[in-house]
């Protein structure tokens, strides 16, 4: 029974050590540098290996370099900060010490969309976070946020070096407000985990959790299991239901936010019952 409960709060990403006589002890491992040891022995489709930097421009810039030069798929990049973080169409991250900045290397042989693929990061931060630490009220935004109280909590950026429908490469960015402190610039609209929960959580176990979590959605992606991930995104959506503005390609789109396409696209219908389906774009959520 012991036994079955400690492989339960493993497989949630907690490590926790075992001896024959003394039994077992839950271990709170902040440490990122550490984190290869501790990702070998997850129970995954991909083999996962860290690259680890303490500083860094952006992990994505050193992921892109690394896969050019033949990186296997499951290459994970992380930094204690980055200078220069980036976020979607050029736009700044703020990366101070003490959050998870990840950047993931994939290699799929074929995708139908990326947007599929931030979906699914996206729903596998919030399913780390309520599997392991229990929060609740964590929702996404269409297309790449992951909100508490609507603050940002977590955001991801995927980029890649695809042509025609051949795939070189893919890497999938995400970073998370966990222990570090979040610049003035974005205090009304950003959160961490600490300030959320009132102490700070060791990042190595979150990144575990993290890590099975998109595993599992991601082999779903790749084997087309398309209609799952849509459905697991609407149940932890926020956006789905919702009065929205949309921007997208400089047009503002007004309405009802109805569903996700199979594609990861968003139907909007307006007032007046006209449907919008919108690829990419910024969701302001009205009410
Ligand atoms: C994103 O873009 O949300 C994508 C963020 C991806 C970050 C990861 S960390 C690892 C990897 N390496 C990188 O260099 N990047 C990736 P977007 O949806 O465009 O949102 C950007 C906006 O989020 C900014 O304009 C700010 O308003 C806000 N923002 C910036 N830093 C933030 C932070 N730390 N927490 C919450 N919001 C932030």
């Amino acid at each position: 029974m012991v036994h079955k409960i400690i492989e339960l709060l493993r497989s949630k990403g907690y490590i926790i050590e075992s001896h024959p006589r003394r039994g077992y002890k839950l271990l709170f491992i902040d440490d990122l540098s550490l984190a290869s040891m501790y990702l070998s022995d997850l129970d995954t489709k991909i083999r996962y290996s860290v690259h680890y930097v303490r500083s860094c421009t952006s992990t994505q810039d050193i992921a892109k370099s690394l896969a050019e030069l033949g990186a296997p798929e499951g290459l994970v990049v992380i930094a204690e900060e980055m200078s220069q973080g980036r976020g979607r169409l050029g736009r700044k991250w703020y990366a101070l010490k003490g959050g998870l900045w990840v950047s993931i290397l994939l290699r799929p042989k074929y995708l139908r969309t990326l947007q599929l693929l931030s979906l699914i990061s996206g729903l596998s931060v919030v399913k780390a976070l309520s599997r392991m630490l229990g929060i609740s009220n964590v929702k996404l935004k269409w297309p790449n946020d992951v909100l508490y109280n609507e603050k940002k909590l977590a955001g991801i950026l995927v980029e890649g070096s695809v042509e025609a429908d051949e795939v070189h490469y893919i890497i999938v960015g995400i970073g998370v407000n966990v222990n570090n402190d979040i610049p003035k610039e974005i205090e009304n609209l950003a959160i961490s985990l600490k300030s959320i929960l009132g102490h700070e959580i060791p990042r190595v176990p979150l990144l575990r959790s993290l890590i099975k979590e998109f595993d599992t959605l991601y082999n779903e992606l790749i084997t087309c299991n398309t209609e799952k991930i849509i459905n697991e995104w609407t149940k932890y959506s926020s956006t789905i239901g919702r009065k929205v503005k949309v921007i997208t390609f400089g047009e503002v789109i007004e309405g009802i936010a109805k569903g996700l396409r199979s594609d990861g696209s968003l139907i909007i219908v307006d007032d007046y019952g006209k449907k919008h389906v919108v690829y990419a774009g910024d969701v302001i959520h009205l009410r």
